[in-house]
């Protein structure tokens, strides 16, 4: 049986491979947005109307429990996960600037008892990616970190609604975690990976993933004593794309935010007050403020 697996496995890379190598007529072609979203979100809304979950094990209980989808076609007594989901708006601008909305569906299973990560954060969790046909394209059983900062938008979109849990150390000095977070998100390929085909996933699919969030650290990517999630100089909930200097770096992964070649670490708090400067007080502080 491994073996055979082995096989196919080696078909499917060299089959990759060779598509890589063939000429421009092979290439995926490039969707419009608003024409994709719309086939993506009739694909999920399918799905959840013909699909519920275990929801009744989720009532009462701190312990991990896993995400069982069941079809409802033959079965009407139980609530559909259409009737159960939210929707979350994710706006994407495309290289013409055109905005699209893209519905980010989302059941908690779960809240979880403590914080929510920022869409930047690093977090520990265990996951199921799915396709609309069930496929089961990728499985972490044992939790794992992750930057969220560099996952999918629809990803971190997604486990930044869950709440982490509580934890507690074993004797034999391994970690148990309870109460943790569990949902269920439902995202269009415009927040997943688009035209860009995967492994197993083929270009222009919608994803589905379960997740469980064990936990999470607050982080500060260019370790200059800001938060990344706190450099959105925009203020528009994310710090992507932020740049004060308009160097190659985001203000999130750049040391030196104003570029006036002083780190922000070293112009935050000059005199230790616990105050950010504004030297020239203008209103922008030192940090971001060449002339200061
Ligand atoms: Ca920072
Ligand atoms: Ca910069
Ligand atoms: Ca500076
Ligand atoms: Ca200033």
């Amino acid at each position: 049986m491994k073996k055979n697996l082995f096989f196919i496995l080696s078909v499917f890379i060299i089959f990759v491979q060779c598509n890589k190598d063939d000429d421009v007529s092979e290439e995926v072609e490039i969707r419009n947005l608003r024409d994709q979203v719309s086939v993506d979100q009739d694909m999920l809304e399918t799905f959840l109307k013909t699909h519920s979950y275990n929801y009744e094990d989720f009532s009462n209980s701190n312990r991990d429990i896993d995400v069982v989808f069941d079809s409802i076609i033959n079965n009407s007594s139980k609530i559909s996960l259409f009737d159960q989901a939210s929707i979350k708006t994710i706006d994407v601008m495309d290289s013409d600037s055109i905005i699209t909305s893209h519905n980010l569906y989302y059941i908690i299973a779960r809240e979880g008892i403590n914080q929510s990560p920022s869409i930047v954060d690093s977090v520990f969790v265990a996951y199921e990616g799915l396709l609309t046909d069930n496929y089961v394209f990728d499985n972490r059983v044992f939790p794992v970190w992750i930057d969220l900062a560099n996952t999918l938008q629809g990803f971190r979109e997604s486990v930044s609604e869950l709440k982490s849990g509580n934890f507690s150390e074993n004797s034999n000095g391994t970690i148990s975690y309870t109460s943790f977070g569990i949902g269920l998100f439902f995202m269009p390929s415009g927040i997943a990976y688009f035209n860009n085909a995967q492994a197993d996933i083929p270009e222009y699919s919608p994803l589905i993933f379960k997740v469980k969030l064990m936990t999470h650290v607050d982080t500060d990517h260019d370790s200059d004593g800001i938060l990344s999630f706190f450099e959105d100089i925009d203020g528009n909930g994310n710090p992507f794309g932020d740049n004060t200097d308009g160097d190659q770096l985001w203000n999130m992964y750049d040391s030196d935010d104003d570029g006036d070649g002083v780190l922000t670490i070293n112009e935050l708090d000059k005199n230790n007050d616990s105050i950010i400067d504004d030297t020239d007080n203008d209103g922008i502080p030192d940090y971001l403020d060449p002339d200061n």
